[in-house]
């Protein structure tokens, strides 16, 4: 992929009205394209917020007042001189200067065509540009903080040392092919082998980064399930703080999945209420209840909810056994009528509010649980698939030196495996794969 040498513009704030409105163009041109429509009676001093009038250079007629900021190069964030007008925020003006740079010759920019050409121009790696995206899509000012340390090159930081290994191996073993009738001693393999395992550990962890990853960038869904009239839909209800679900004292009324989003621990967490769990022969009730088990299936998380009042039955106490290996929690609900419960689980009253402050943290602490802090994380598949491909090639390595193959095959799958890591902040990635990742930008970013 090439940078083309047109000058683009966008609006860059949301559509619709407001108080100020944002055109930015950035290019060679990006300054003296729009001079004429402004009143500056001098050009204006670098990275310097200027105030102006825009006018009609048509009629004479001023449209607006605004301030007019210039970036130039390199120092701006697409690396090109760019040019930022921020004027007041009505459609009309922000399209009439959107107009004038057209007609002066810029070209509308294409969604996320600016960080393509910060990336193009070397201001940010692959990783950082995702993360731009990641940061405009935030839902919980949590998620904004991980895109924003992926902004400042978390991962690429987290990457750098295992990739300067690799390209170490790689140069060492190179040596040892080129200068092999010099007779330089080629590395003994289990020097090899060590080398490998030094590059292979940390991408591990990286890749397992991902499960936790995955849910911070998209969040997770909750199913809450259990026996009728457990609770369920009043927990629900308490969690999302508003009266979503239908609660009555008959068992059997949720029948269909109630799907609501909120969030939780800085998390965006879709809940799921579900129907009661319990044999029935009322065809819509089992429909639901079908539909309760595939939610079982697969959520991230799984709420037991249990009445207090009573000991696990036989059906509850498979279900929890069931969930051992997942992620999960037991509620014994509607302590309010058995305040002496001393049965393990969470104690919560959904009519009372009573323990629903600690199931908020017990499900925060779930999910954020063997994560601690780490930096650097797998977010997107895209950057999983490159650490599995570069561990997958890593493995044939391995084999390779095992199977005493030829160095020459060994570095076939080191170059591959370098390549992958390449591909994770795009130091040579192929103009297809950038596509596809600029596109989901909006235009004007
Ligand atoms: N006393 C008390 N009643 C509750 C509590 N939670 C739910 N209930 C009542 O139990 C009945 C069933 O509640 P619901 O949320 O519909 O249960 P679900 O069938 O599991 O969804 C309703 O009459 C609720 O008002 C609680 O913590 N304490
Ligand atoms: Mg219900």
């Amino acid at each position: 992929m090439t940078l083309d040498q047109d000058t683009i513009v966008a609006i860059a704030t949301p559509p619709g009205r407001g108080g100020i409105g944002i055109v930015r163009l950035s290019g060679t041109t990006a300054l003296p394209l729009l001079l004429p429509i402004l009143t500056l009676d001098s050009p204006p001093s670098p990275r310097e917020a200027r105030f102006t009038r825009i006018k009609d250079p048509s009629t004479g007629h001023l449209i607006d007042e605004a301030v007019v900021t210039f970036f130039p190069a390199p120092h701006s964030y697409t690396g090109e001189d760019v040019l930022e007008i921020a004027s007041h925020g009505a459609p009309v003006v922000l399209d009439f200067l959107v107009q004038s740079a057209l007609e002066a010759g810029a070209r509308l920019a294409r969604p996320g065509e600016f960080t393509q050409r910060a990336f193009l121009n070397q201001r940010l790696d692959l990783t950082q540009a995702e993360a731009v995206r990641d940061l405009i899509e935030a839902q919980t000012l949590h998620q904004a903080r991980l895109a924003a340390e992926q902004l400042g090159g978390a991962l690429s930081r987290r990457l750098a040392p295992i990739k300067q290994s690799l390209i170490h191996l790689i140069a060492a073993l190179e040596a040892g092919i080129d200068f092999a009738e010099d007779d330089i001693d080629v590395l003994p393999d289990h020097e090899i082998l060590s080398s490998l395992e030094r590059i292979t550990r940390p991408l591990q962890a990286l890749e397992a980064s991902f499960a936790y990853g995955r849910i911070l960038h998209s969040g997770l869904t909750l199913a809450i399930v259990g026996a009728p009239n457990a609770g369920k839909s009043s927990l629900f209800n308490r969690l999302l703080d508003r009266d979503r679900a239908i609660v009555t004292a008959t068992p059997g009324t949720t029948r269909d999945l109630i799907t609501e989003h909120t969030a939780i621990g800085g998390i965006p967490v879709q809940l799921i209420d579900t129907a009661g769990l319990r044999q029935t022969t009322d065809e819509a009730e089992s429909l639901g209840i079908a539909r309760s088990h595939e939610a079982l299936a697969t959520a991230d998380l799984i709420l037991l909810v249990t009445d207090s009042g009573q000991p696990l039955s036989p059906d509850e106490r498979t279900l929890l056994e069931s969930l051992a290996a997942r992620p999960h929690l037991l509620i014994r609900n509607k302590v309010d009528l058995h305040p002496h419960c001393t049965e393990p689980g969470l104690s919560t009253s959904a009519l009372t509010g009573t323990g629903i402050e600690a199931l908020r943290n017990a499900i925060a602490a779930q999910i954020h649980s063997g994560s601690a802090a780490e930096s650097g994380l797998l977010t997107n598949r895209r950057q999983h698939h490159a650490i599995t491909q570069s561990l997958a090639s890593l493995a044939e390595a391995r084999q390779a030196v095992h199977h005493r193959l030829p160095h020459e095959l060994l570095m076939i799958n080191l170059y591959a495996a370098l390549q992958a890591l390449d591909e994770l902040t795009g130091a040579t990635t192929s103009g297809d794969i950038l596509n596809l990742i600029f596109s989901t930008f909006c235009i004007g970013k």
